[in-house]
């Protein structure tokens, strides 16, 4: 049965709420993620004013209390990693582009595709109702350590906690059923032709973030589970007082939270590559060397949990073994990083929105891997943990992940997706907007780490080595630059309405591109390819010699 006749005439709600069209269900996750990425924006606002300004009234907040800042720590952290980077990178990318860019109709599993997205929206609205609700949001951290997180008595909130914690195991319930999507896909419905290595790169990196996602979260399900019992119905598991062990919840979270970082780093690495060799007019550099490093990175990241345990109290043994994973993990990723530059070596690049995002996530991305070395090893660990060094190296890479991979993301693939072109200046002013009041919103946060600083602190007043004229004129220059680069996202937002609307209409392959998601018209109707495409060569073949066009497009006959 062919899906176009099969979904011709459906009311706006059927067709845009309760569709199976994986193109849809990707928007819906595109759209959602963005809403709680600006949610996630709205906390840091609030407490980096408290930071710069304590005990002042926020404009549109209030003022912000002790509790009140935990929660919006909690909060920002959970909201920006589970609602906003998955969702859109690997949810909302992964859903648009897989059967476009493999050259089917949909997924294998239409229906559990709607089902996760349904689910995945149910979590958000527990997490934003887990907010109001008596004595406030969760404010354990986004780690959710107990004992702290355990108890009411510690926590102060017994309802945001369990609520929290509920919002947080529908959510990986969806990207469960998500992945089972994407691993099956890619498998069975690829374009007649479509070998390996013909694979675009996007689509590996969403796939492997997929299975890497996969393997590393059910223990934390089962942790989380554990983690409601203490909370709810009384249960000792993680109470030391009762024979239990908090430290067993940091083995679980972390056996997650570390592959974590390298789920969501994945597909925007992925996306890097496509609008690398589109603008740089280049194969990708490497191709295989970037596949297997990649698998090798994910392998590792299943082994270096315990360097977020170096103060907690493990062997220093075990704290070795673990530094040495953690810095073999740099090989690999500098290794992908190497390739990216070498792509570029001698291409005809053309500095387009999409590609000045692209450049501007590999700049940014090493100074966090870099000051990533520091922190993996467990001697320097010692004095750096939870300061602020630690929160500037983690947002150097979790900033370009989410943030810059977003835009790199939407800027090159907003003509497929929605038939129109955006506006390139303003796109640039978007840029360097964002990028300049990034590294300033976050190297200040370096040097108050390398001061002792710490972090999860709600008014450093109360701390008058912390209190210095210094210390707090750094701490004011973050939180100025935040309010700019969150001004700059208005650029953002009004160039995509502003195009949505009057932009100028989008050819089926604005960039000159040889992936198939290109050769479908713009934007593609339910279905996708009016006829289904056949695939004679790799995803990446620029300037081939002897051809009078710089670009062949992998389903064009030789
Ligand atoms: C660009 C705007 C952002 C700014 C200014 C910012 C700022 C901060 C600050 C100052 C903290 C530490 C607060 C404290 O410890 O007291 C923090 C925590 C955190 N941020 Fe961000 N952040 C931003 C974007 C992001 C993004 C895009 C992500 C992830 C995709 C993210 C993930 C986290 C996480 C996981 C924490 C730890 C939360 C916790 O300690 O429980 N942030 N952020
Ligand atoms: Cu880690």
């Amino acid at each position: 049965m062919s899906h176009s006749n099969e979904h011709h005439h459906e009311s706006f709600f059927k067709k845009y709420l309760f569709s199976t069209d994986h193109k849809i269900i990707g928007m819906q996750y595109l759209f959602t993620g963005m809403f709680m990425g600006l949610i996630g924006g709205f906390l840091v606002y609030a407490f980096r004013m408290q930071l710069a300004f304590p005990g002042i009234s926020v404009p549109g907040f209030g003022v912000v209390t002790e509790s009140g800042y935990n929660a919006l720590v909690t909060n920002h952290g959970a909201v920006m990693i589970f609602w906003f980077a998955m969702p859109v990178l690997i949810a909302a990318f992964g859903n648009y582009l897989i059967p476009l860019m493999i050259g089917c109709d949909d997924m294998v599993f239409p229906r559990l595709n709607r089902l996760s997205y349904q689910i995945f929206l149910l979590s958000a609205i527990i997490l934003i109702i887990s907010f109001f609700v008596k004595n406030g949001g969760f404010g354990g951290a986004w780690t959710a350590y107990p004992p702290l997180s355990a108890k009411a008595e510690y926590n102060l909130t017994p309802m945001g906690a369990p609520l929290w914690l509920i919002a947080v195991a529908l959510e990986f319930v969806a990207f469960l059923i998500g992945g089972i999507n994407f691993i099956t896909t890619l498998m069975n419905s690829r374009a007649k032709g479509m070998k390996m290595y013909d694979i675009p790169m996007v689509v590996w990196m969403i796939v492997i973030a997929s299975i890497l996602f996969m393997a590393s979260v059910g223990p934390l399900i089962a942790g989380a589970a554990m983690l409601l019992f203490d909370q709810l119905i009384g249960t000792a598991f993680y109470d030391a007082a009762k024979g239990g062990d908090p430290l067993l919840w940091q083995h679980l979270f972390w056996f997650f939270g570390h592959p974590e970082v390298y789920v969501v780093l994945l597909p925007t690495m992925g996306m890097v590559v496509e609008v690398m060799t589109t603008f740089s007019r280049k194969k990708l550099f490497g191709y295989k060397t970037f596949l297997y490093s990649t698998f090798f990175t994910g392998i590792l990241s299943f082994v270096v949990w315990a360097h977020h345990q170096f103060v907690a109290g493990i062997d220093p043994r075990m704290a070795n073994i673990f530094t040495v994973t953690t810095l073999l993990i740099s090989v690999p990723i500098a290794e992908i990083c190497f390739l990216m530059i070498a792509t570029l070596y001698g291409g005809s690049i053309e500095l387009k929105t999409p590609m000045l995002f692209a450049l501007a996530f590999v700049a940014e991305f090493i100074i966090g891997g870099v000051t990533g070395i520091y922190l993996g090893s467990s001697g320097m660990d010692i004095y750096f943990h939870d300061t602020y060094f630690v929160v500037a190296h983690f947002h150097y890479t979790f900033v370009p992940i989410a943030i810059i991979g977003l835009f790199t993301g939407i800027y090159y693939w907003f003509p497929k997706m929605f038939g129109k072109m955006m506006c390139d200046t303003l796109g640039k002013i978007h840029f360097w907007g964002t990028i300049i009041s990034f590294n300033f919103i976050f190297i200040p946060l370096f040097f108050l780490g390398m001061a002792g600083e710490h972090r999860r602190i709600y008014n450093y007043q109360n701390f008058p080595d912390l209190n210095t004229v210094g210390l707090f004129d750094l701490r004011k220059l973050a939180t100025v630059s935040l309010l700019v680069m969150l001004a700059f996202q208005a650029v953002f937002f009004y160039n995509f309405i502003r195009s949505l609307i009057k932009g100028e209409k989008a050819p089926a392959n604005p960039w000159k591109a040889n992936t198939l998601e290109w050769q479908a018209p713009s934007p593609p109707p339910h279905g996708n390819f009016a006829e289904l495409p056949e695939v004679y060569r790799g995803p990446y073949e620029f300037g081939v010699p002897g051809r009078d066009q710089d670009y062949w497009p992998q389903n064009q006959p030789n």
